[in-house]
């Protein structure tokens, strides 16, 4: 019911009369005036006015559904959006809708994670409201092989998101983080469910260092936030809309592919080119300097010699960065 309110309420620039939202809801006046109360106390700021209605002033600055479809602008990503107050893993639990049959572009944040995962079974560690968390769902008709170049396209649509909302200068450090100087701001987590010949579904999650002041002291090295970076408290729902509407035109415009101008984008922003790395063959170690990344998403390396590798995310440690 509080819902199907806001819904009202964020649909209209006026006020809107509590006989209306009554009559549209099926149920009283009274206790419209009720929920109204109770969304109120969760910090949603609602002007009441005797013989003119509800008008809608402001959504609380923590993750919510009606805050951030307020400057949604996509068609498929985030139509189907659900935000959770508390959740062991936003990925987890879209895998968990993906194999009951969600539609394509479902988005699912969460305010708080109890189980936030990273890659290899590492963990994705932050106080509640502190970061913006979310994963998408896509059904690409693509072979699991393909399904490489997901992360870097998020990755790219991330990046320009927080450059363009925040003015950070911030850059990918391949294959799957972005940074302010040499310090991670954000993480993305993909994961798929395939059968030999094709997906059944990708799941992608990032998390976007937002509020932090500060880190737990094995991460506090190399761990930043856009607070700390700005010194701003971003809104929340309007950045995480941003970051949906850039993932959507990426991907729609690229056709879920790491096209020849996205890639050109991406090796733009991507600080790890450039850089020396080190990587492991044949259980030999070679030193190595990252010159570009190829279309499936991996890092091409050349050797002193001249001679040129593609390598993946297991092989090689990039240095410098952290
Ligand atoms: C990642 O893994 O960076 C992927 C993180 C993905 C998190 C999102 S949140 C929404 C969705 N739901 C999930 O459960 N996960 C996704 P990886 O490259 O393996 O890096 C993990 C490492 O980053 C950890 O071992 C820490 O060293 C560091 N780390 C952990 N929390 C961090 C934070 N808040 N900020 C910066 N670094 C962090």
């Amino acid at each position: 019911m509080q819902n199907k309110i806001l819904e009202i309420l964020t649909n209209s620039d006026d006020y809107v009369s509590g006989q209306d939202i009554s009559e549209q809801l099926g149920v009283s006046r009274q206790s419209i005036s009720k929920s109204v109360k109770a969304l109120k106390e969760k910090g949603y700021k609602i002007s009441s006015v005797t013989n003119k209605g509800y008008l809608l002033i402001s959504v609380p600055n923590y993750l919510n559904e009606q805050g951030i479809k307020k400057y949604l602008k996509t068609a498929v990503i985030g139509k189907n959006l659900v935000v959770l107050d508390t959740v062991g893993s936003t990925n987890d639990y879209l895998k968990s809708e993906g194999s009951n049959g969600c539609v394509s572009g479902t988005v699912v944040a969460a305010r708080e994670q109890t189980k936030g995962k990273g890659r290899l079974g590492r963990m994705w560690q932050t106080d509640k409201d502190d970061c913006v968390m979310f994963s998408f769902l896509l059904r690409p008709r693509m072979s699991p092989q393909e399904v490489s170049c997901i992360t870097p396209l998020a990755g790219l649509a991330v990046c320009k998101a927080i450059r363009e909302y925040t003015g950070l200068d911030c850059k990918i450090k391949w294959p799957n983080d972005i940074i302010v100087g040499s310090k991670k701001l954000v993480g993305i987590l993909t994961e798929m469910s395939a059968e030999f010949d094709g997906v059944e579904y990708v799941v992608t999650g990032i998390g976007i260092n937002a509020e932090h002041t500060s880190f737990p002291e094995e991460i506090l090295h190399k761990a930043t936030s856009i607070f700390i970076e700005t010194g701003l408290h971003i809104d929340k729902n309007e950045f995480l809309a941003c970051v949906l509407n850039h993932i959507e035109n990426e991907f729609v415009k690229n056709d879920m592919r790491l096209s020849e101008s996205a890639l050109k984008e991406y090796i733009e922003l991507c600080a790890t080119i450039g850089r020396k790395v080190t990587f492991t063959r044949q259980s030999k170690e070679f030193s190595a300097t990252a010159v570009g990344v190829d279309s499936d998403g991996e890092l091409k390396v050349r050797l002193d010699d001249g001679s040129e590798y593609l390598v993946n995310s297991g092989e090689v440690v990039v240095q410098g960065i952290y």
